[in-house]
C-alpha cells in the first residue's frame, strides 16, 4: 500500500521547481535524474495526461496520489452480478434404459 508520506517525497523530486505541479518537462528531467534517460517529453507528457485528473496537461499532488492509489478504491457501478446465460446447455434426455434385452440369466444351466 502507497503511503501518502512517500508518495510526497517522490511528488517532490519530481516538482522540481516547487509550485505544486509536475509539468512533462519536470518529469522527463526527473526520469533522466533517476537514470531512465529514454523518457522524451512526448512520453513524460503521456504518462502525465493518463493520470491527469483534470486535464490541464499537468500532475498536482492529488492526481499524483490518485495515480498511486489506483487499484486499491475502484469507483464505479457496483453490484452487476454475473450474467446468467439463458437456456443453458440443457441435460441430454436421460434415456431411460431399463432392462436389457436378453438379461442375463444366471440359474441353473440345462
Ligand atoms: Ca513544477
Ligand atoms: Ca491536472
Amino acid at each position: 500500500m502507497a503511503d501518502i508520506e512517500s508518495a510526497r517525497t517522490a511528488f517532490e523530486r519530481f516538482d522540481q521547481n516547487g509550485d505544486g505541479r509536475i509539468t512533462a518537462a519536470e518529469y522527463k528531467s526527473a526520469m533522466a535524474q533517476l537514470g531512465d534517460p529514454y523518457v522524451t517529453e512526448t512520453v513524460a507528457q503521456a504518462v502525465i495526461n493518463a493520470h491527469d485528473g483534470n486535464g490541464d496537461g499537468e500532475l498536482t499532488f492529488d492526481e499524483f496520489w490518485a495515480s498511486q492509489n489506483k487499484g486499491l478504491n475502484r469507483t464505479g457501478p457496483a453490484g452487476a452480478g454475473p450474467a446468467r446465460r439463458a437456456g443453458g446447455p440443457r441435460e441430454a434426455d436421460r434415456a431411460v434404459r431399463g432392462a436389457a434385452p436378453g438379461a442375463q440369466d444366471s440359474g441353473a444351466a440345462g
